[in-house]
């Protein structure tokens, strides 16, 4: 990179005078910060050179303070139909997670990445090659702007599930947003005297002058770089200020850092959804959902259940830690504090339960406006009232024949938990909730079945290995490939893979494992029509799973999996519903998904595949083999 890139900025380094923040202000904050925060903080500071120092403290106050600041630089705009509901539009570069700009940096490369492969399943860069990235991009980075100090905890603040981390970064929306996503309060800065915590750094990478803060949305598309450090408990974020990438308690730490932590302490840090199913008996059960991004865990986790007498309740939508207790029994944790939900799609037909939530308090990034104040975006479903006008995520007038869409397909809201109506009364459990269902899914258009059960726990492994989906809009790609996405975990491993593996698999020991099971919601006809209405009505599926857990209902054997008997899935009421073509498996279909699937494995994770999966590989091919 061009060193001469911050010079160009109108910045000149200063040598000597390492530490240099120091107002009264600074003074006294560096004075609250135990003390190997206050390390951390000096550091960074010699090294990206802010003017100020903010120390986090996550009050309401505060928050009112820096939301008045964006407004003010013009960097976010107040929806004035919406009670404390404030829209920012970034700038267009930077609308997503950057994955080919995501790196895991380890002493050793297979540390990081299965096979030795840089590529779908993470991309791992050397150390000095980082160090080298770091020199070229964060020296100066936060010149003429205030450093946000951000102690978070990932949990309920002292459960022993929980982690805690601190932010640094020089974004006040990455400050705002992170209040509402992670727990940040004084509190976390006592619990920080004692414990350990990951290490994290965010600058946009776009150094100023103090008097001119005013780009819209500041950021470095070209130097993006987002490198996790598993071995020291580090992540360095530069050049965007949205999303997976600058929220950095989310995927770099509670999945990449965490995932990695979980498998040195002998726990499971996943992209999973965690939700509590009522029955009319009043019967309980709680469940872990793992769905690519975009596919629908949002919806699920906050399901309004279309069959009478049936409750769901939600603990998380995106990530669950999970271990399992002295008495055998998985429990789970949902480590974030807040919902960053996909805005298109999500009506009071889809998700009226969202619907209802985002209405106050919420951070809405990259929809459509309307002239009343409101919100917009592809499939929201309510027509703007008369003389209401549309502008898109680009600011620019939009009608339904403008031609382009009116959110970015990546938009969001970013709200916090509590204001979920149906939130689970055992949210904030610091011992978790105890789970006895894993669900792995997809969006796969043809060839797999509505549901499927795995035929034990090692089965239920090689069922996650084995998910494949459409890619969606969360990070860069386009079209609708499908993508193998092992436990809709492909972009957030922070560890090898076939490591990961073995990991799950050593969980066989525990006495009461959780059924696993397979679903796909997006089954379409030969037509191209779904043969299954979603939404509410997957309730029957979970509802079917809380019976096989309960020994009450009936399945029956195929190549892949136990399906349904006729007459067990509850589709009275339902209408036309194919039962056949939901849950046929064809041979054809299955001998290529098989075929894929080894390649996959073989290409990208060979040597460090454990054996069991090798030999689930060769008896599902075995099965196929068999179908008519
Ligand atoms: C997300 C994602 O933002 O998975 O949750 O991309
Ligand atoms: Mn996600």
């Amino acid at each position: 990179m061009d060193a001469s890139r911050h010079e160009r900025n109108g910045i000149h380094e200063q040598n000597g005078d390492a530490f240099c923040v120091h107002t009264p202000d600074d003074v006294s904050t560096l004075e609250k910060l135990p003390e190997p925060v206050l390390q951390f903080v000096k550091q960074a500071v010699q090294l990206c050179r802010p003017d100020k120092l903010h120390l986090c403290e996550g009050s309401h106050d505060e928050q009112a303070t820096l939301l008045a600041l964006l407004e003010s630089r013009g960097q976010i705009g107040r929806l004035n139909k919406l009670n404390n509901c404030w829209l920012a539009r970034t700038d267009p570069r930077d609308v997503a997670r950057v994955e080919g700009r995501t790196v895991m940096v380890t002493k050793n490369r297979r540390d990081a990445v299965a096979g030795g492969v840089n590529g779908t399943l993470g991309r791992w860069m050397s150390e000095e090659d980082f160090e080298q990235a770091k020199a070229d991009r964060f020296p100066g980075c936060m010149k003429g702007r205030t450093m946000y100090i951000i102690p978070f905890s990932m949990g309920p603040i002292n459960s022993p599930l929980s982690r805690l981390g601190v932010e640094l970064t020089d974004s006040p929306y990455v400050a705002v947003s992170m209040r509402i996503m992670t727990r940040v309060s004084p509190e976390v800065l006592l619990a920080l005297q004692h414990d350990d915590f990951v290490r994290c750094l965010h600058s946009v990478g776009a150094p100023c002058s103090s008097a001119d803060q005013r780009a819209t949305w500041p950021c470095d598309p070209d130097h993006t770089l987002i490198a996790q450090l598993p071995e020291s408990g580090e992540i360095f974020s530069y050049g965007s200020g949205y999303g997976g990438n600058s929220l950095l308690g989310k995927k770099c730490f509670a999945l990449r850092i965490a995932s990695h932590m979980a498998r040195e302490q002998g726990w499971l840090a996943e992209h999973m959804l965690i939700l509590g199913i009522t029955n009319p008996q009043g019967d309980k059960k709680y469940m872990v959902a793992a769905f690519p991004s975009a596919c629908g865990k949002t919806n699920l986790a906050m399901m309004t259940p279309a069959l009478p007498g049936w409750k769901v309740e939600c603990v998380g939508d995106d990530i669950a830690w999970m271990k399992f207790d002295d008495q055998g029994q998985l429990r789970a944790i949902n480590p974030e504090f807040g919902f960053f939900g996909v805005a298109p799609g999500t009506s009071t037909k889809t998700n009226p339960v969202a619907m209802e939530m985002i209405q106050r308090n919420t951070i809405f990034t990259n929809v459509g406006q309307t002239s009343d104040g409101g919100v917009y975006w592809e499939g929201i479903e309510k027509k703007p009232a008369n003389g209401v006008t549309i502008r898109s995520w680009l600011d620019k007038p939009w009608t339904p024949s403008s031609g382009e869409p009116c959110a970015h397909p990546n938009s969001r809201f970013c709200t916090p938990l509590q204001q979920c109506s149906i939130l689970d009364p055992a949210w904030n459990d610091p011992q978790g909730v105890p789970i006895e269902a894993i669900i792995f899914g997809g969006r796969r258009p043809q060839g797999v079945p509505l549901v499927y059960e795995a035929f034990n726990w090692k089965h239920g492994v090689f069922i996650g290995a084995a998910m494949r989906s459409e890619a969606t809009a969360a990070a860069e790609f386009k079209g609708k490939q499908i993508m193998h996405d092992p436990f809709a975990m492909r972009p957030f491993f922070g560890y090898n893979f076939g490591d990961y593996l073995a990991h799950w698999l050593s969980m066989d020991k525990h006495s009461q494992q959780p059924r696993i099971y397979h679903v796909n919601w997006f089954r379409k006809d030969a037509s191209g029509h779904f043969l299954w209405p979603g939404f509410g009505q997957n309730v029957r599926v979970l509802e079917w799973i809380f019976r096989r857990i309960e020994g009450e209902a009936e399945a029956m054997e195929t190549a892949i999996g136990l399906v349904p008997s006729p007459g067990s899935l509850k589709i009275q009421g339902l209408g036309d519903v194919d039962e056949e073509a939901l849950f046929s498996v064809e041979k054809g279909f299955w001998e290529s998904e098989v075929r894929k699937l080894r390649d996959f494995l073989e290409g990208q994770v060979g040597n460090d595949l454990p054996a069991e999966m090798l030999m689930q590989l060769k008896q599902l091919e075995e099965r196929v083999a068999l179908l008519p």
